[in-house]
């Protein structure tokens, strides 16, 4: 999973970019496994982001209770395309996250950017998305503004699930500004199993809502960083992803985030 000079020089500049059948069908099989395991039995930090209209199953930590996920995480092809897209001699697993829109899940995942939500500071920091079903924008493909990791701009996080409880504000956090409206260069791409986006923490995404009427949209993302990150616990993280074993301006070695590579 070596990225190419060009996947890399696009990865650089746009903060994502779509790397074409990478992953080998071994692991998708251990994936698609583990995703069955996780919806019929959620680990404790499951989420179900849309339990009124079709079924939005998000799940995160999952490498931590499923085997499956622990492999994939801590000692397949992610870790070695991790260190060479951040320029990274070590890397830490951060978490690993589930996103699965069944068929005519309506809800859209709301533009953000991914730091804003993580106890985590520093610049190397990515994450890789995988689909276990083929992807179009109709099924909830994930969007990109192309070069926002670069804006150095923090947005406030806020819920993906409606109803769940607000996020701390952060004082230097701004809103989201409507990036439906236009003026932005959106990177956008379908994708068939065995493909995986790769994408900076501070790249703004989102992804459609699944509308199709039989296709799953079962998406797994792993989350890396590399050395120099420090561990930074407000304002706004996740409370799922605080590590109480960690203080503000550690290192990230932990049992939480391992160091996984070399
Ligand atoms: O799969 C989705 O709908 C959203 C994924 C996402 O936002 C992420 O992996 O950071």
């Amino acid at each position: 999973m070596r990225p190419t000079e060009r996947e890399q020089a696009d990865f650089d500049r746009d903060g994502a970019v779509l790397m074409k059948g990478v992953v080998p069908d071994e692991w998708l099989d251990v994936l698609a496994d583990a995703v069955e395991r996780d919806i019929a039995e959620p680990g404790p930090f499951f989420n179900g982001y849309m339990p009124e209209a079709g079924r939005f199953h998000g799940n995160l930590r999952i490498w931590e209770t499923h085997e499956g996920f622990r492999a994939f995480c801590c000692e397949g092809p992610l870790r070695e395309a991790a260190a060479r897209f951040l320029g990274a001699k070590r890397l830490n697993l951060f978490y690993d996250q589930l996103f699965v829109k069944e068929p005519g899940t309506p809800q859209p995942t709301r533009w953000h950017n991914d730091q804003p939500y993580w106890p985590v500071r520093g610049w190397p920091v990515m994450s890789f998305w995988l689909p276990l079903d083929p992807v179009t924008r109709e099924s909830g493909a994930l969007s990109f503004v192309a070069g926002s990791h670069r804006w150095d701009r923090w947005f406030q996080p806020e819920p993906f699930a409606k109803g769940a409880a607000a996020y701390e504000r952060g004082e230097n956090y701004e809103p989201m500004p409507e990036i439906d409206a236009g003026g932005y260069d959106i990177l956008s791409w379908d994708m068939e199993p065995g493909d995986a986006l790769a994408f900076h923490a501070m790249t703004v995404h989102g992804a459609g809502g699944n509308l199709t009427a039989d296709t799953r949209r079962r998406g797994y993302a792993v989350r890396y960083c590399g050395e120099g990150c420090t561990y930074f616990a407000g304002p706004g993280p996740n409370d799922n992803l605080r590590n109480p074993a960690l203080a503000d301006g550690d290192p990230l070695d932990s049992a939480r985030f391992p160091a996984v590579w070399p």
